[in-house]
């Protein structure tokens, strides 16, 4: 292997006879910052006419995976990846590209100026940039259509998905599928090139199958599907511009791009790419682990059937125990739902169905247990039951397994005192429906051993699940929140708005359902029942109460969607508002001799999320959540926060410290008991600091 001569520390050069290779090599997967730009420029340039073949190609586990985000926001640095790629694309000598693990954004761009593309078996490509809130800024809503047709082309830009090595053949993307090393294959492929076994030719020299009907019903499809989104919009304006000259297409591709760039919408994307891995590159996380070869799941209800379902998608064997017959055969009949909707909706395959299901055994003995790794609970919210079953666990698990409750409140300390072994125990909190929902809350018990901690995010990342790490307090990071932020929600409709109102306000925020209708479909019975056991335990006699209304709809035995009757009606397709709920609401503000008054939507939506960045500032001050991260993690994938907003605490930053402390301090003037300002927020209204701020001290 001839010598290879670095051109700066990511990228190198070695010459094989009439052939040069540039290899790229910039951990963790090779995007393209300052360096790699840079490097690119100079070493095409370096090489100059003295080869008569160029392929690049990258080290590591894969090709360039894009522009480096953690650049976005800041000054750009020049070269820009644009210009870079315009000069490939113009070199005299034949350029080709290599491409092994994933080509996603400004790598598949690189790749789509260069003259030939191989990729390796495998691989993947794709231009994910609408999931930050962007769009292929360097070239690609221009060259991809011109390789592979203008549909493909707007369904992989506007999906962000990654596309096979073998689709992106069929669809022109790529030359070749072959198999092999990087460097072995661009070698080859070069010497082909030579050859005359591999052709070559600009991207910019072909054209496009335009169509303006295609452009127009993409672009009507992006508005109806993402009312909130700019990005996706944008997207398809550049990619219209793909039937003019590739230079002036490379403009308005440009301008799109600056578009994008300057929303909150890209600040909140990037924050929710970088949050999802940040959450769990925490020291909590790492060191040794115990195994997961075999799970228990105690409980065929919703969750437990959910539960068992996700750790069957990911081939974890599970030994399902129920106390009856009855309820065993209905968890096993929702699991098989579960999974059969696992491969309508092409998650898996029906084969893996199959194996799945081989691995559920179902059993009525919890003497089952005893040679299981892991054991969650998922059982009726009632402390009662949970200590009796974690008793007897204690009794019956072997040595070294870890003993999980998936309560959503109550406190895995006094749960972990009915075994001798509290070190064994944690709060693994999966979220409805626990096959879908991506979030896990991690819960640390006082007595928690760390290789039990660290085994609790290993499982979410077997699961693909985020994993969160949260501390003992009612409800944990999300429910706390959710707990009180949702009092606003009754206040609301207590002073005046009514509960579609609310619903449409916040859904034109961004949420993905209005709480009322969540409210609906999770059960307004589970809501009630939270209620009654705040009131058995005492309520606080200085708050106000805000419960009346929801307590009378569920007192009449209106549950929601599952009695077809709760705050809508559900019997016509759509739901409806349900008119009996308005009587309520009247009855209830005469019986408390409240006047109603107006609210602007703009109104409802400061109030609920002050109220969730109030209670979301306390839980972050007392440390029941790490860092603001954390919790912004847990409602994007818990509890249907929008992703473009970045979380509560993100889009916190948006509105700042001071202004929250004073919209904090004027509400408090109705209600003192409810509004309080937080420490925290008030000492960052001081100190000028910002939950990324925060975030940074980790
Ligand atoms: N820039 C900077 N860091 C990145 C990065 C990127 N593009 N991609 C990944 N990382 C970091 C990530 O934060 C993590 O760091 C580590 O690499 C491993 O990632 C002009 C505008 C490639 C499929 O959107 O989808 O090009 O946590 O844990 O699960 O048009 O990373 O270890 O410190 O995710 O194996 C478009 C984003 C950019 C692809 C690998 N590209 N990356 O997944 O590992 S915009 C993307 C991914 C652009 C141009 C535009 C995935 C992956 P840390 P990981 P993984």
């Amino acid at each position: 292997m001839a010598e290879s001569t670095s051109i700066n520390d990511c990228v190198s050069i070695g010459q094989e006879g009439e052939v040069a290779l540039i290899c790229i090599d910039n951990p963790p997967v090779n995007a393209t910052g300052q360096a790699v730009r840079q490097g690119l420029l100079d070493a095409i340039d370096k090489i100059g006419a003295s080869a008569k073949a160029i392929a690049i190609y990258c080290a590591g586990r894969t090709f360039v995976a894009g522009a480096d985000i953690k650049e976005f926001g800041k000054p750009p640095m020049p070269p820009s990846l644009p210009d870079v790629l315009n000069r490939i694309e113009d070199s005299g000598v034949p350029v080709i590209s290599v491409i092994h693990g994933t080509a996603l954004g400004g790598g598949l761009e690189l790749a789509l100026a260069t003259h030939a593309r191989i990729a390796i078996e495998g691989a993947k490509i794709g231009l994910p940039e609408v999931l930050l809130g962007l769009l292929p800024g360097a070239g690609g809503t221009q060259r991809l259509p011109r390789l592979s047709g203008l549909p493909f082309s707007l369904d992989v830009i506007l999906s962000g998905r990654q596309v096979p090595a073998q689709e992106a053949l069929e669809k022109g993307a790529v030359d070749r599928v072959v198999s092999g090393e990087p460097r072995d294959v661009a070698l080859a492929a070069a010497q082909d090139v030579l050859a005359g076994k591999l052709s070559t030719r600009k991207t910019k020299d072909l054209t496009a199958d335009y169509d303006a009907k295609v452009i127009e019903d993409t672009l009507a499809g992006v508005k109806k599907k993402n009312p909130h989104l700019i990005s996706p919009v944008k997207c398809v304006e550049a990619v219209a511009a793909c039937n003019k000259p590739l230079e002036e297409g490379l403009k308005v591709e440009r301008q799109c791009f600056i578009d994008c760039m300057q929303t909150p919408q890209r600040a909140g994307l990037i924050h929710a790419f970088f949050g999802e891995r940040a959450v769990s590159n925490i020291p909590e996380a790492k060191g040794d682990t115990r195994p997961l070869d075999k799970i228990g799941v105690i409980g065929g209800g919703t969750m437990g059937s959910g539960i068992t379902t996700s750790c069957l998608m990911a081939g974890i064997p599970v030994r399902l125990i129920e106390v009856a017959q009855e309820g065993l055969d209905r968890g096993v009949a929702t699991i098989t739902k579960n999974l059969d909707g696992a491969v309508s909706r092409g998650k898996m395959s029906a084969e893996k169905r199959d194996a799945a299901l081989a691995m559920l055994e179902p059993s009525l003995a919890m003497e089952d247990l005893a040679d299981v790794d892991l054991v969650i609970e998922a059982v009726f919210e009632k402390m009662e039951i949970k200590k009796e079953i974690f008793g007897k666990l204690d009794t019956i698990c072997k040595k070294g397994a870890i003993l999980a409750s998936n309560t959503s409140y109550l406190d895995v300390n006094k749960i972990a005192e009915m075994t001798s072994r509290p070190e064994d125990v944690l709060g693994l909190h999966f979220f409805s429906p626990a096959h879908v929902m991506r979030l896990l809350e991690i819960v640390q018990g006082a007595k928690t051993a760390p290789d039990v901690l660290a085994t609790g995010f290993a499982l979410a990342k077997r699961l693909k699940k985020v994993g969160v790490l949260a501390q003992v307090c009612d409800g944990f990071i999300g429910n706390r929140i959710l707990g009180h932020y949702s009092k606003v929600n009754a206040f609301l409709v207590l002073d005046g708005a009514s509960p579609q109102q609310v619903d449409d306000a916040l859904e034109g925020f961004g949420l993905a359902m209005g709480p009322h209708k969540v409210g609906d479909l999770a059960g307004l019975d589970i809501g009630y029942m939270n209620r009654q056991r705040m009131k058995e335990e005492g309520l606080d006699p200085n708050a106000r109460y805000g419960g009346d209304v929801a307590d009378r709809i569920a007192e009449k035995g209106w549950y929601g969607r599952k009695t077809g009757k709760g705050y809508y009606l559900y019997d016509a397709g759509r739901p409806v508002p349900n008119p009996e709920v308005e009587t309520i609401i009247d009855e209830v503000r005469a019986e408390k001799g409240i006047t109603p008054k107006t609210f602007t939507d703009e109104e409802i939506v400061d109030r609920y999320m002050t109220a969730m960045i109030s209670e979301a500032a306390r839980v972050v001050e007392d440390g029941t959540a790490k860092s603001p991260v954390d919790v912004d993690m847990v409602f994007l994938f818990g509890y249907g926060f929008p992703r473009f907003r970045g979380g509560p605490l993100h889009y916190a930053d948006t509105i700042g410290a001071e202004e929250l402390v004073r919209r904090i301090e004027a509400y408090a003037k109705e209600d003192p008991n409810y509004w309080q300002v937080p420490e925290l927020l008030r000492k960052m209204a001081a100190d000028g600091t910002t939950f990324a701020d925060l975030n940074k001290e980790g």
